[in-house]
């Protein structure tokens, strides 16, 4: 039973490597491998002797730093669930959060310890501790004490290892609770499938606060033992400076548009490079082609989800094919219509999916995971799919009102349930345009009450002043009324016309 903790997976590469490096950062730190076991078992530690008990939640909102995979990786080894959040939320986001999924803990940077301090009381939070963007704060100081030794506490394969929210349609995020198994099962794939080896060196530039960060880049280099040039974000400088160094590289569409549009930018930084992957949104042919035609190096597109983690891949030795996710991965995957029929090839349906990766349901959710779930046990992912004449998958829509920029999922409901409270806003829609940086930009569509004289800035602040800045509306327009079919349903159509012109 013990083995099912996803951690054990990991020791085991670890310990055979513990003097290899395991972390290099841009600032001149340098971890090992053992350094971090050891540092990961003082801080699981630290957690147990405060109290922390298998299955409690910890949740996390700190910048990209190697202690706080660390803290990661204590949470694992001591059982806990590691719930992280987008360091762009706001307090009322956060809020949210930590009441749905009453954490035990909260670790948070310093400068917002004020702000959260009464929001994690209310929720139940019994110790908050901090960490900064140099990885300092209140936890790496209670640990230090700690012993270095910890015994990875068993897990079965069903119980939980992390809980990622994922933004919901009604506008309600919702916990998707991910298992040891879910999570192990994906890395063993994806390292099979991607073929890593022993000497891989990864550049990772993604936020450690989703799936395609915090799973599948570092998952993968962790059961290879690889050394992963660390960077605290996406910068095409220091990609460009640290790619050479490096054989895989991971990221969002928007990463390589950024780099196709820096002039310096060539063949020469790829010398070394294996590996590119690209995912969380739809990679434009045109960059997929630009990208071939500079470097030499083909992108291989893959698609995945919070609630599975990768559920297709375009092959690793086989052709890759622009617009297209590739292969089902280690699960089965069917598309059927809305009522769950299924469709044959060339049908364009809604994909479904089963297998070792798919979440367990949304926490505290059994009505929303049971209406996610067909009966025989298939996830309904939302997303519009195709299997062409070739074999290959393509995502080619969304049934759910979903806009997806520079890799972040923005849900317009929420945004209008947000914009509907602001006075002088008689009713809003939100829709996403194509944007050439970020894929697709929110754009907002405000009918005005007339007791106020609004215009774009201040509906942009007030959105800014609760919900996080990515999710603000790039562009608004103010009309007279919104567009509706004779049922009463805003023309959301119509609306992305009018904001593509
Ligand atoms: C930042 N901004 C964004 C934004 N990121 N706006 C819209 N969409 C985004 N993604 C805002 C900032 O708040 C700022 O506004 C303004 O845009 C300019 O910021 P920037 O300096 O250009 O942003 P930057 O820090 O460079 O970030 C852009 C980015 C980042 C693309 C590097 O968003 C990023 O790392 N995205 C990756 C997301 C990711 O990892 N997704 C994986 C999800 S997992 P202001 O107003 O504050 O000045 C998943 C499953 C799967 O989907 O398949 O992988
Ligand atoms: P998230 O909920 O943040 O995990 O986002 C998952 C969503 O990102 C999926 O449901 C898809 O809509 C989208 N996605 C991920 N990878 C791709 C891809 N390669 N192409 C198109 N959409 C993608």
């Amino acid at each position: 039973m013990s083995k099912n903790n996803l951690y054990h997976l990991f020791e085991q590469q670890f310990t055979g490597h513990s003097g290899k490096t395991a972390f290099s950062t841009p600032a001149g730190n340098e971890f090992t491998y053992q350094q971090v076991m050891d540092i990961s078992s003082r801080i699981a530690n630290l957690l147990v002797s405060k109290g922390g008990k298998p299955g409690d939640r910890v949740a996390v909102q700190v910048d990209k730093t190697v202690e706080a995979v660390l803290l990661y990786l204590g949470c694992l080894k001591a059982g806990l669930v590691y719930l992280p959040l987008n360091t762009a939320y706001k307090s009322s986001e956060v809020d949210y959060f930590l009441s749905d999924a009453t954490p035990i803990f909260l670790v948070c940077a310093p400068e917002k310890h004020t702000d959260l301090a009464d929001i994690a009381t209310a929720a139940g939070v019994k110790e908050i501790f901090t960490l900064d963007s140099k990885g300092c704060g209140s936890l790496m100081d209670a640990s230090s004490s700690q012993s270095e030794e910890f015994q990875t506490i068993p897990r079965k394969s069903d119980d939980l290892a992390a809980i990622l929210y994922t933004s919901g349609t009604t506008g309600r995020s919702k916990g998707a609770m991910l298992t040891h198994e879910n999570l192990a099962s994906n890395a063993q794939t994806l390292v099979k499938y991607w073929a890593f080896e022993e000497n891989d060196v990864l550049l990772h530039a993604l936020p450690i606060f989703h799936v395609h960060g915090l799973f599948v880049a570092l998952h993968c280099a962790f059961l290879k033992a690889n050394k992963v040039i660390f960077l605290d974000k996406f910068d095409p400088a220091a990609v460009m400076e640290n790619l050479p160094e490096a054989t895989v590289f991971m990221g969002v569409p928007t990463f390589y548009v950024r780099l196709l549009d820096n002039h310096e930018f060539g063949k020469e930084h790829c010398q070394n490079m294996r590996l590119f992957t690209a995912g969380s949104a739809p990679l434009l042919e045109e960059t997929f082609n630009q990208f071939t035609d500079l470097t030499g190096h083909v992108i291989l597109e893959r698609y995945g989800m919070s609630e599975a983690g990768m559920i297709t891949s375009n092959p690793y030795d086989g052709k890759r094919i622009a617009g297209s996710v590739g292969f089902p991965l280690d699960n089965e995957v069917r598309i059927a219509d809305e009522d769950g029929n299924i469709l044959t090839d060339g049908e364009i349906g809604i994909l479904e999916i089963k297998g070792p990766n798919v979440f367990k349901g949304y926490w505290k959710m059994p009505e929303k995971t049971a209406s996610e779930f067909r009966p025989d046990g298939f996830f309904i992912t939302g997303d519009m799919t195709v299997k062409g004449e070739d074999g290959y998958y393509r995502i080619v829509g969304r049934s759910k009102d979903l806009i997806i920029s520079g890799g972040y999922n923005v849900y317009p409901k929420e945004i209008e349930s947000y914009l509907d409270e602001m006075e002088g806003v008689l009713e809003s829609a939100v829709v996403g345009r194509p944007d050439p940086d970020f894929g697709e930009a929110v754009v907002a569509f405000i009918v005005k009450d007339g007791s106020t004289d609004l215009g774009d800035v201040d509906v942009i602040r007030f959105a800014k002043d609760k919900l996080a800045n990515f999710k603000a509306p790039k562009e608004v327009h103010f009309l007279d009324e919104l567009p509706r079919n004779t049922m009463g349903k805003v023309q959301k159509n119509e609306l992305r016309n009018i904001a593509a012109k």
